[in-house]
């Protein structure tokens, strides 16, 4: 297995994410990643790679060239406003939601941020647009060695921040590229004619969803927290099927919050099903371990064990397989639960 990981994660170290009218310590942490570092020390499940220069083409077929433009000088912009500026991270406080125009890109920078996001506990600082191209540039490093012809069958994108919220045009989520939806599509422009996305993060994968609801050659299932109850609570129900060219390539197994390692199971099973169903010719994970019992901000309770039975399933289906690294914030039990995964794949 190769294991691309981004040597510039923690230039993007947020400090603090709006928590109920207060802001606090950002879940979303370097050490999460040096966490699995760790792990991967003292299991070498795979061999670590560093990415190459990242194919600014293809992230611009993925996300819209104009939010791209916009999260590359937004920092620039930030402290222009005042130099002062420089010791805080950026949030955003105002968004054009139902009625507002989409269209028309405003000159005023605050406006401009809500334009291209969709929540305030997604703090931007200096280096995350280098942090997030690093991510981006392993995600696609990763599923071009699957396709390799002496390649192996499995790679992972080991990365922070996380990609699966960011949609074509909008961050959020912790999330500003899209990993996974970078590798799907990388994997599609390397000669995949039909390519699926399981997402196992407790949270929906909303961006990948969006991304692709539309289009019929990348199957989307997402395995989450029902958004009646959980974030990011505005997309991930049973009906969305996908639209257009996209009908029927969209699945969604949302489970209630308190649903046990056994439930999950079973409901991992039917996602694989349709997966077999699509008949895929590559894979991608977007592999979150927050489903774990002692994640701070989730209510799913697999235990540590459960993630290499996990592997081993994934492993069943017997396609060239690209992890991309989600979420998980029982930090020190991170590095543990991602090898899991990785080991039981692999065996
Ligand atoms: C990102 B990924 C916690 C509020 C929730 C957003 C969670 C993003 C999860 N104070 N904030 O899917 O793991
Ligand atoms: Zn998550």
């Amino acid at each position: 297995m190769l294991i691309f990981h981004n040597p510039d994660h923690a230039l993007h170290q947020p400090r603090q994410e709006m928590f109920r009218g207060r802001l606090v310590p950002c879940h979303e942490s370097p050490a999460r990643l040096h966490h699995v570092m760790a792990e991967l020390q003292r299991r070498p499940v795979g061999t670590l790679r560093e990415p190459g220069p990242l194919d600014d083409a293809l992230l611009r077929r993925v996300h819209a060239p104009r939010y791209l433009d916009f999260l590359a000088k937004a920092w620039e912009e930030w402290i222009a406003l005042d130099a002062a500026n420089a010791e805080l991270d950026v949030l955003p406080s105002v968004w054009p939601v139902r009625g507002f125009r989409h269209d028309v890109e405003p000159a005023n920078f605050a406006a401009r941020l809500g334009l291209y996001s969709f929540d305030a506990g997604t703090p931007l600082m200096g280096g995350s647009w280098a942090a997030a191209r690093g991510g981006a540039a392993c995600a696609i490093d990763a599923a071009r060695a699957v396709l390799a012809p002496e390649g192996p069958r499995v790679a992972f994108a080991l990365t922070r921040p996380p990609g699966h919220h960011a949609g074509p045009d909008f961050f959020g989520g912790y999330c500003f590229l899209n990993n996974a939806a970078l590798a799907a599509q990388a994997l599609r422009e390397g000669g995949c004619t039909r390519v699926a996305v399981l997402d196992i993060d407790y949270h929906h994968g909303n961006g990948t969803q969006t991304i692709f609801y539309g289009r019929g050659d990348v199957l989307t299932v997402s395995l989450h927290g029902d958004p009646r109850t959980e974030y990011p609570f505005f997309l991930g129900h049973a009906d969305e099927h996908g639209e257009g060219e996209g009908q029927g390539a969209n699945l969604n197994l949302p489970l209630p919050a308190g649903t046990d390692a056994i439930t999950w199971r079973r409901t991992l099973d039917q996602a694989l099903e349709a997966v077999t169903r699509f008949a895929p010719q590559a894979v991608v994970v977007a592999l979150g371990v927050d489903t774990f019992e002692g994640d701070p901000i989730s209510k799913f309770a697999l235990g540590s064990a459960d993630y290499l039975e996990v592997g081993r399933t994934l492993a069943g289906l017997g396609l060239p397989t690209v992890f991309t690294m989600e979420g998980g914030y029982a930090v020190a039990e991170v590095g543990v639960n991602v090898v899991n995964v990785l080991e039981g794949f692999a065996r």
